[in-house]
């Protein structure tokens, strides 16, 4: 199955506690994402980077960082995502730290509503991102998209432009989770989000787990995003980001994850986010991120 894939770059790292990740993009392309892509049989239309505000490097601790800054960046991508979905492309967003995915996500979410397609979100993360201005212990807006899109933070605040919840919440799947702050584990409990993480993952396998998540979507004919944080890897194969959590998923079960999405169909949007060049040897994480993309757009060793 041929795909139409739109590329759209994000720079921007208004999100993030430490600079770097408006790099990621670039490093991308480096890498070799188009021409990894269009040699799976893939039409690939790299459609630049959006131009948002530049990082004013706000104060940490005060909330939230550099608000202006996040809201304008996501409702930039968001129009370009429900536009890019809206030509029939899977849009493929290269971050930038991960407040963008209030972005693409709120884009997502407008053209499935169009067309009355229900919206999954498949969130890989050593992370739960759900914290709010009030929980957060840094004010960095990555670690508050899920929170936002699940209606937990006054809609004027991020100004998303699109009802809230974004997605129903027992529609998102976290995976990989292994760093939880201390308010934000108390709020995850009755937050009806399905949180996959490491220890559920040794206990139960990425196999089958992947198998239950999948199978949900399938049988709802859902539309599935895929959110995929650099940091959900384990540092030793991924160490350009910010935010490394040692005790990550490893080079085999990512591929897994990715090959079942393939396999599946289902993935109709994606985000790569939390690159940072700066703290990356020799753009080996890139790399690895444009190999796992391979995955999740067909490649497999063997024909099945
Ligand atoms: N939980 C921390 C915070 O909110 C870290 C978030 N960082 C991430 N999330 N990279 O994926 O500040
Ligand atoms: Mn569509
Ligand atoms: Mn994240
Ligand atoms: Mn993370």
């Amino acid at each position: 199955m041929s795909n139409q894939i739109g590329l759209i770059g994000v720079p921007t790292d208004v999100g993030a506690g430490v600079r770097g990740a408006c790099l990621g993009p670039e490093a991308l392309r480096i890498a070799g994402l188009a021409k990894a892509l269009t040699g799976l049989g893939h039409k690939v239309s790299d459609l630049g980077d959006l131009d948002g505000p530049p990082n004013p490097d706000e104060q940490p601790g005060n909330g939230c960082r550099n608000l202006r800054e996040v809201s304008t960046w996501c409702r930039l991508l968001r129009d370009r995502v429900t536009d890019v979905a809206g030509q029939g492309m899977t849009p493929v967003v290269l971050g930038g730290d991960h407040c963008i995915a209030m972005g693409s996500i709120a884009g997502i979410a407008k053209h499935c509503s169009a067309s009355g397609q229900p919206l999954y979100v498949l969130w890989f993360d050593a992370h739960t991102d759900f914290n709010t201005p009030l929980s957060s212990p840094s004010g960095n807006v990555h670690g508050m998209p899920i929170a936002a899109l699940c209606g937990r933070i006054k809609d004027s605040e991020f100004d998303l432009g699109v009802p809230t919840p974004v997605v129903d919440p027992s529609r998102i799947n976290l995976f990989g989770i292994r760093s939880v702050d201390h308010i934000e584990k108390a709020t995850l409990v009755d937050s009806g989000l399905k949180v996959f993480d490491m220890r559920a993952i040794d206990e139960r396998s990425t196999f089958t787990i992947m198998r239950e998540i999948l199978d949900e979507v399938t049988a709802a004919k859902g539309h599935l995003h895929v959110s995929l944080d650099v940091d959900f890897l384990d540092p030793s194969i991924a160490p350009g980001v910010g935010t490394t959590v040692p005790g990550g998923v490893t080079y085999r079960e990512a591929h897994l994850c990715m090959e079942m999405i393939a396999e599946s169909g289902l993935m109709g949007s994606l985000d790569l986010v939390e690159l940072n060049p700066l703290l990356d040897e020799k753009n080996k994480s890139a790399e690895l991120l444009v190999d796992l993309t391979g995955s999740l757009f067909g490649k497999a060793t063997l024909h099945r």
